[in-house]
């Protein structure tokens, strides 16, 4: 491999070069009946973010997905999307970036500049399948700007190396992102709190754009399907998935 990657949390990994989607290995794996397998790649050639958007995946990030199979109900398995953003923020936090999720799983780190609250450096695409009323598998496929220059970035976005000015170390990054996931993700109430400390979107006045209306009000927590409570002044709202801007 281009980077060897170690990992002594109970996952398997399965190391590409390059392959088109981390995500889309991952649920051929989970299709054929594995668990706790983690497919890393160097470069996707086809990342996939939420909505059918693009993710760029130049060489040198941290592109990886997990195949889970948690005993919880399919309203409740944002909690492993959650478990993912707060490991991944600890293990940045690590290197020294000052990094902070924002609502529902995106890592920023704050840059007064930007209107919606900071450049992303990573964000998450869960996917899952249900089975009479049980989740039956789960992949959080977590996309980290870890050594990728600026050049190859798109706009609004940054990396670590870009932050620290020298590369980091992505076998290090990756055991540490995994041994926390693995601790956080069968305690939901653990994964709730490890996302409030981590959490940008808190305490904030935010904007959050649905489908069919606009929220804005002061964001006052997140509940443990992973919905935002958004304080409107006339009401509290409950807002389970929406793309959401921080106000000043
Ligand atoms: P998202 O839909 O929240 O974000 C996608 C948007 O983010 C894009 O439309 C673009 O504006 C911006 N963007 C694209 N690439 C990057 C990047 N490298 N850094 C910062 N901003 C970017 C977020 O989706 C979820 C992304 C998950 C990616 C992982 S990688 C491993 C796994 N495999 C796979 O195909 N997807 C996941």
């Amino acid at each position: 491999p281009a980077v060897e990657y170690g990992c002594e949390a109970p996952f398997e990994v399965e190391y590409h070069d390059s392959i088109a989607s981390t995500n889309d290995r991952a649920r051929e794996l989970a299709a054929s009946g594995a668990s706790d397998v983690v497919v890393l790649a160097d470069e996707q050639t086809g990342g996939r973010g939420r909505l059918e958007r693009a993710w760029s995946s130049p060489p040198g990030g941290v592109w990886l997905s997990v195949v889970c199979r948690p005993d919880l109900s399919p309203a409740r398995a944002t909690l492993v999307t959650m478990a993912m953003s707060a490991a991944a923020c600890a293990a940045v936090r690590e290197t020294g970036v000052d990094a902070a999720i924002k609502w529902p799983n995106d890592l920023l780190v704050p840059d007064d500049a930007y209107a919606r609250g900071g450049r992303k450096l990573a964000g998450i695409l869960t996917e899952m399948e249900g089975e009479a009323g049980r989740v039956a598998w789960v992949i959080p496929g977590l996309g980290l700007n870890a050594n990728v220059p600026a050049d190859a970035l798109p706009d609004d976005a940054t990396s670590l190396l870009v932050e620290l000015g020298e590369a980091v170390e992505r076998r290090v990054l990756v055991q540490r992102i995994l041994e926390r996931f693995d601790a956080l993700r069968g305690d939901p109430e653990a994964t709730r709190e490890a996302w409030r400390a981590h959490a940008a979107t808190l305490d904030t006045r935010v904007r959050v754009t649905l489908p069919e209306e606009t929220v804005v009000g002061e964001a006052v927590d997140v509940t443990d399907a992973g919905a935002l409570v958004v304080d409107t002044g006339r009401e509290e709202r409950v807002v389970h998935a929406g793309d959401c801007e921080h106000l000043r």
